[in-house]
């Protein structure tokens, strides 16, 4: 028989901005793991001749956050091969309406379409019947694909080889093993696209917790499955082969991963006695300094920097979405316990519980400030994300809710809260960015990590991205990245193509307008941290947040004393002292 290619084209899409171009740049921040894992599966089914010894499988994969697809050239790629399809992947729920948008064009051209990822699983957990965007998809011809696909890639590629491809597939009530499991692996030419060359594998999936507003529970289960420290390594050194060595660990709690332990001493083993130039950025939860031994190993084990679910400091607004295991009364030692190993903390801050209002936000950023040794706080609202308990409350009781996914970013007011009007939301999301990132307290943060000993330069580099990229292009810092890319003709369908005399002229002065702005913040910033490092005694710096916690220091906990659930550990229940508002400077 005749040799032939099956072309497979994988699109991780971005999103639309609020003018309707893709969200892109010449450099992402984080990198897609999602991408990585369907990469290595498919990489897999290649190498196995998943489709008999005489057909090559050729991947052409691409991140829109720091690619333009050139969809006529996919197109044409794949109909040179004869057969082959277009993978959407891990296609969210704001990044539904691109994904879309890209699948009307390739299925215009008579190519398969299979979609996957976290809006599809998302909506086939939780929902009665698949919602009208889904039903449009696949009016399309476009095929959904709702669960994981470790163990069962070659079968889809099979049945579009065969022309077999169903409308639906539907794994939810299978989730594979993780031990053994396919490794998530980019190419070099895909990983150096990211900023800082970093990759990312995860070590495992599932929570055992139920926070309400949170959509993995559902998609990825509450027991959690994990690789083994076997497979950990074989992943770091696959990379490695390449010079990658530098991972974001995709798990949402790797501190509740199980095999947490071996994963360490293993990454350990490979840093200080084979000379893996190993670097981790971690995401973990509130309680993970009470395990004994994982933040001093993480710090071994090359985590530089970790992302922390604080979403917010008052407990009844925890208690109400069920985020039980958040106990603020540990805030303060959790985040010293990483200072002390020099590891920079980001934490999440969820905007639009059903009791904040403008003051009270505006008191706890304040709080938070003076009392809680963080470096990064990031701000999202607090979004009914289809394949949550919230989401599927609110359409069991007809509660109305954005019906444009693209806004589902945590990005924008996507339902009515109870004691904010939408504009005011919206204005308290962006005070609280402003608030957070005042000079006197970059200032403040700068004069701790010089005592944490903490990396200036990078923890000056996070500053400037998180301080404006909200602010200046109007985006998340999660989204962020280098060099921001908008091309005049991938605009969002429905929204006209703009007459390149208006889009060119308009998009000089956009993004001179941004330089300028950037300009103004590094500039500032680096000032700030010169004065903070040519004070006489930078070391001798200490401030409310460098106390010992408890012993009557953390004036928050007092603040909320009144809402504290009697829990074992928890500080006495007493009335609260009556908190002023405090507003922002
Ligand atoms: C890492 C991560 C990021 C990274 C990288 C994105 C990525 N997808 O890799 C960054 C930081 C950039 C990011 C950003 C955002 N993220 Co995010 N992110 C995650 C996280 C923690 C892991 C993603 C992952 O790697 N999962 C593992 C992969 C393997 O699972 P998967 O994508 O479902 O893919 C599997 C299957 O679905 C299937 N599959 C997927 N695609 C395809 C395609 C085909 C053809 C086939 C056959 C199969 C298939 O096979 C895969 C392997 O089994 C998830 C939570 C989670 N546990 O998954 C949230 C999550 C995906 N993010 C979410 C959100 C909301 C965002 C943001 C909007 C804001 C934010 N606060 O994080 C931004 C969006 C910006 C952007 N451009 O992506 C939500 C999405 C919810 C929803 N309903 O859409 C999640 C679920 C977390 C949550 N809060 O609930 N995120
Ligand atoms: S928000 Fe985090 S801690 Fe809560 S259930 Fe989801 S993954 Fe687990």
């Amino acid at each position: 028989m005749a040799r032939r290619t099956f072309k497979v084209v994988l699109i991780k899409p971005s999103h639309y901005d609020a003018d309707g171009y893709v969200i892109q740049w010449y450099r992402s921040f984080i990198p897609s793991n999602s991408l990585a894992s369907v990469h290595g599966l498919i990489a897999e089914c290649a190498a196995e001749k998943a489709l008999g010894p005489d057909v090559d499988i050729v991947i052409e994969a691409s991140d829109e956050c720091n690619t333009t697809i050139d969809i006529k050239r996919a197109i044409r790629s794949i109909r040179a091969a004869g057969s082959g399809f277009v993978g959407l992947i891990g296609v969210q729920s704001n990044q539904f309406p691109r994904a879309l948008d890209l699948g009307r064009q390739f299925r215009a051209a008579g190519l398969t379409v299979v979609m996957g990822g976290f809006h599809v699983s998302g909506c086939l957990a939780m929902l009665p019947e698949l919602p009208a965007d889904l039903k449009e998809a696949i009016d399309l011809g476009i095929t959904l694909y709702a669960g994981e696909a470790e163990g069962r890639m070659s079968e889809l590629l099979r049945d579009i080889d065969a022309g077999t491809l169903k409308p639906v597939y539907n794994y939810m009530s299978d989730l594979p093993e993780m031990a053994a499991a396919t490794m998530p692996i980019l190419p070099r030419h895909l990983v150096t696209r990211v900023a800082g060359h970093y990759s990312s594998f995860d070590a495992g999936r599932g929570c055992p917790f139920q926070c309400s507003f949170c959509t993995i529970i559902n998609v990825q289960g509450r027991k959690s499955r994990y690789r083994t420290p076997d497979d950990v390594e074989a992943i770091v050194r696959l990379n490695a082969e390449q010079a990658i060595t530098r991972f974001f660990v995709t798990d949402d709690n790797f501190a509740r991963n199980k095999n947490w332990e071996p994963i360490l001493d293993r990454l350990i083993e490979l840093r200080e006695r084979r000379g893996f130039n190993i670097r981790l950025l971690l995401q973990v939860d509130t309680l993970c300094h009470r395990i004994p031994g994982f933040i001093d190993k993480a710090a071994r084990a090359g985590c530089t920097a970790v992302f922390i679910g604080l979403e917010n400091i008052n407990p009844e607004s925890l208690m109400g979405t069920k985020k039980r295991q958040n106990k603020i009364w540990e805030y303060r030692e959790m985040l010293q316990a990483w200072k002390k190993v020099k590891v920079m903390t980001y934490a999440g801050y969820i905007l639009g519980f059903p009791t904040d209002t403008p003051a009270s936000i505006a008191r706890d950023i304040e709080i938070i400030k003076r009392e809680l040794p963080i470096d990064i706080l990031e701000f999202f609202y607090l979004t009914p994300l289809p394949g949550s308990e919230d989401h599927k409350k609110l359409l069991t009781r007809g509660v109305p809710m954005d019906p444009d996914m693209n806004k589902y970013d945590l990005e924008h007011a996507c339902t009515a809260h109870p004691l904010m009007s939408k504009e005011t939301w919206e204005r308290v999301y962006a005070d609280a960015w402003t608030q957070y990132y005042s000079d006197d307290h970059i200032e403040r943060v700068m004069r701790r990590a010089v005592v944490a000993g903490i990396n200036r330069t990078k923890l000056l580099d996070s500053l400037i991205v998180f301080s404006g990229a909200a602010r200046i292009e109007g985006v998340h810092p999660l989204q962020f990245g280098y060099v921001r890319r908008k091309v005049r003709t991938q605009r969002r369908s429905g929204m006209p193509i703009v007459n390149p005399l208006v889009f060119y002229p308009w998009r000089a002065y956009d993004a001179l307008r941004a330089a300028g702005r950037w300009l103004r913040i590094a500039l500032r910033y680096r000032r700030i941290l010169k004065r903070v490092v040519a004070d006489r005694d930078p070391l001798g710096y200490r401030d409310e947040a460098m106390q010992p916690a408890g012993g009557g220091a953390d004036h928050f906990v007092e603040a909320f004393a009144d809402k504290i659930p009697k829990t074992y550990g928890a500080p006495p229940r007493r009335a609260a002292e009556p908190a002023q508002p405090v507003m922002a400077k």
